[in-house]
């Protein structure tokens, strides 16, 4: 079952969040459960709730929100690489319904995920 979207309270800042980057288009700040050494969540100010939920209307936003993680991805030192996760829906591991990119890296990334 999806929580409260608390994203909503980080985006107009009424819950303190460790911001990496903002614009109009979109916000980044650290987990606050992190996975990794780095783990940024890259999420579009609009409320999209899941991946599922994008449309054509959200084309250049999707695209936004990957080159915003190509630019974290070399401010935060992860030249050897980083893994993006998008997790949608209950089965996929979402637990926050507002579409969001991890960005992870810091470490050697496994494979398969959990
Ligand atoms: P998920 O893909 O929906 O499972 O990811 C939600 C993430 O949001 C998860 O890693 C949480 O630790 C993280 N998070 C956060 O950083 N700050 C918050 O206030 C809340 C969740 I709520």
């Amino acid at each position: 079952m999806f929580a409260d979207n608390l994203f909503l309270k980080i985006i107009d800042k009424t819950i303190p969040a460790k911001i990496a980057y903002e614009d109009d288009q979109c916000l980044a700040f650290h987990d606050i459960k992190p996975q990794a050494p780095v783990h940024v969540l890259i999420i579009p100010k609009k409320v999209i709730r899941t991946h599922d939920d994008a449309t054509s209307a959200d084309q250049a936003l999707l695209g936004h929100l990957h080159l915003v993680a190509i630019k974290l991805a070399k401010e935060l030192g992860l030249a050897n690489g980083y893994r993006l996760v998008i997790n949608c829906n209950e089965a996929g591991g979402q637990t926050v319904p507002h579409l969001h990119v991890h960005l992870l890296g810091g470490r050697d990334l496994t494979w398969p995920p959990g």
